[in-house]
């Protein structure tokens, strides 16, 4: 059976499956399935839902659409705020059997800065997610767009922990390799990507907007391939690792998005329907690579080895198609 073991900013994982933030409550799924959950935990870590640093209500209903091969969602971020997080949500989610990465957003680097500054003197919190797609009311730009804000962001938040700082990228830009590079240059441990896509649904009889929040965002089968090309142009041009995620909803497609380069996966609409597609996406995952004699997932690095050695044989031999 292939080794699905693998490790991600230095924190080991049993697997590289994780949620994608936001798409699974575990507190929720504890008390509805009780300790069974835990001895079959469906994740390798877990992406707590985004936290910000007050309370927020979220927006009003209804707050989900279906489309063909997809989902739109238009939640609103609703949260106890910090404060209410470290008191009530952080001692259950730190009783799952898996490492913890926190998702944080706010509206300010003002707001990060207390964000990152609280969670990461908690010991129970292994990674932090900085959760970028959200509208910067100082500048009013949309972090996660603009490279230079991105970097301004990392660049005020680096020296607050050592915790590992993993950036959500918004896939609402035309290419998402910038945004990541400024990233990784200003100190992220790793990216994550793809948010959701920008997307609106109308009430079919009265043509009114049928989101309580307006618009909202696009995720599940119809973003998949958007997903695969956008991993592949970030693993192309970051050395930190790469979460990928978009519309997992098997083993295969699992494979396909590290073989594009991603050294982990996440699952989230998936999850919606069925709480444990994320565990048998693990199984389809491992049995995937046993048909193809993979002992373990293709990762980066051995397939730029694999390149470079192929190269070397091909100019070797004369047979290079560059010469
Ligand atoms: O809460 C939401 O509406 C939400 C968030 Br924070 C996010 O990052 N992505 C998304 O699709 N919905």
């Amino acid at each position: 059976m292939a080794d699905l073991r693998t490790e991600i900013c230095g924190i080991e994982l049993a697997h590289p499956v994780l949620n994608g933030s936001g798409t699974f409550d575990a507190i929720a799924a504890r008390r509805a399935f009780g300790d069974e959950l835990y001895e079959r935990f469906p994740f390798s870590a877990f992406v707590s839902k985004t936290i910000t640093p007050e309370p927020r209500a979220g927006n009003p209903p209804p707050r989900l659409y279906e489309t063909p091969a997809g989902m739109i969602n238009s939640i609103g971020l609703p949260n106890r705020g910090l404060r209410g997080f470290l008191d009530e949500d952080l001692p259950a989610l730190a009783q799952l059997p898996v490492p913890l990465w926190v998702s944080v957003m706010a509206p300010s680097v003002d707001g990060f800065v207390h964000l990152v500054d609280g969670v990461s003197r908690r010991d129970e919190v292994a990674a932090i997610e900085l959760n970028v797609s959200c509208p910067n009311v100082e500048s009013g730009l949309i972090v996660g767009e603009q490279p230079a804000e991105t970097r301004s962001l990392l660049e005020a938040l680096r020296d607050l922990t050592e915790k590992p700082l993993v950036v959500k990228l918004t896939p609402n830009v035309a290419d998402p390799a910038p945004v990541a590079l400024a990233a990784e240059e200003a100190g992220a441990d790793a990216v994550s990507l793809i948010n959701t896509v920008r997307a609106h649904a109308l009430d079919p009889p009265t043509l009114e907007p049928w989101l309580g929040g307006g618009s909202g965002g696009l995720s599940g089968p119809a973003v998949r391939a958007l997903a695969l090309d956008q991993v592949r142009r970030v693993a192309a041009a970051v050395a930190i690792p790469v979460v990928g995620m978009g519309g997992i909803e098997s083993g295969a497609d699992a494979l396909a998005l590290l073989a594009a380069g991603a050294s982990a996966v996440a699952v989230g609409t998936a999850s919606f329907r069925d709480p444990m597609a994320a565990d048998r996406i693990r199984s389809e995952l491992a049995a995937e690579l046993d048909s193809r004699g993979l002992g373990a997932p293709p990762t980066r690095r051995a397939r730029t080895r694999e390149r470079h050695r192929r190269a070397g044989a091909e100019a070797a031999s004369g047979s290079s198609t560059s010469s």
